[in-house]
């Protein structure tokens, strides 16, 4: 069985080959089966992280009111038909940040298990669609507001969910699936750098700044090492990547972070430091985002 899995790992690694693959891939395999779930507690508002596949994240969202929940990119049903269970709640939609099969690919199954679902995305292509959203729409998870974000780039139609609680005190929540990621972003499949920077500065980067941030993947790690290449002398950056490591030897989270903290060590939210300008060689932000996004998708990630 061990057997099995560790060569289908494998098998996904691709150019680097076996040799490699020997010794890397019992690692991963290791981290990714002990993921610990994990519940961020509010009076307002429970979200709770639900691992799945190597990396992605799923999210359970739970009004504290009316205990009405809506899950964020499903594509493991069964284990959120067993969160649902286990918290007592009342399942009413999917909230699907893009179409990539990593994060809608699990709609059609939940629907046909939960039937009554809506089912919202900003694409097409999104499975089980019923509710097609773009920029500013709005709806209700019980008595929670949810705002659309439209955030091109990553994907055509990909959306952010923005939540609030009228008159709480307590920070908001946003999911953000591929386009921002804790200490990065997204790849450009489908877009451009002027559109990953209204996505992340003037969209994303305008919510308030105790706005918690729950992304589509666990890729915290690599990230920062990105971001350390990037600004050397960022403190911040080499203190959430020694507090990341801690984190992942534990099998835990490094999710959720926040606008603000994002835009401390974010090198993609930091496009209009002089740092990151200088590193990229430009003082235009839009180039300063193309260049290091182009130069992350070929970054070899150093062991330390
Ligand atoms: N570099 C990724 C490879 C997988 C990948 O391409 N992921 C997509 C999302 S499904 C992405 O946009 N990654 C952002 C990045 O590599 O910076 C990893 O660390 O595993
Ligand atoms: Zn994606
Ligand atoms: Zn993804």
């Amino acid at each position: 069985m061990r057997f099995r899995t560790l060569a289908a790992s494998a098998c996904t690694l691709g150019a680097l080959g076996a040799a490699v693959a020997h010794k890397l891939v019992p690692t991963a395999w290791f981290h990714s089966a002990l993921r610990k779930s994990s519940l961020v507690e509010q009076s307002d508002m429970k979200v709770e992280l639900l691992p799945a596949l190597t990396d992605n994240y799923m999210y359970l969202l739970i009004d504290e009111d009316t205990k009405e929940a809506a899950i964020v990119d499903p594509v493991e049903p069964q284990k959120v038909v067993d969160a649902v269970k286990k918290h007592g709640v009342k399942l009413k939609s999917v909230l699907t940040t893009h179409h990539h099969w990593d994060h809608a690919g699990g709609n059609e199954k939940l629907v046909k298990l939960m039937p009554g679902l809506t089912v919202y995305g900003g694409d097409d292509r999104v499975g089980a669609l019923t509710q097609k959203v773009t920029h500013s729409n709005t709806f209700k998870v019980g008595s929670l507001n949810v705002k659309c974000l439209f955030t091109p780039c990553h994907t055509t139609g990909h959306i952010c969910y923005f939540v609030t609680k009228e008159n709480s005190t307590e920070p908001p929540a946003v999911f953000t699936g591929d386009t921002l990621f804790v200490a990065g972003c997204g790849k450009f499949f489908e877009g451009t750098a002027d559109e990953m920077y209204k996505a992340l500065i003037e969209v994303l980067g305008r919510l308030p700044p105790e706005t918690r941030v729950y992304c589509g993947h666990e890729y915290t790690i690599n990230n920062l090492k990105f971001a350390r290449h990037v600004e050397p002398n960022n403190e911040a950056i080499r203190t959430k990547l020694a507090w990341a490591k801690e984190k992942y030897d534990n099998g835990e989270p490094t999710i959720p972070s926040t606008v603000a903290d994002e835009f401390t060590f974010n090198p993609f939210m930091r496009v209009r430091e002089n740092s990151v300008q200088e590193h990229a060689g430009t003082s235009d932000p839009i180039e300063a985002m193309r260049s290091i996004r182009k130069e992350k998708d070929s970054f070899r990630v150093p062991k330390n």
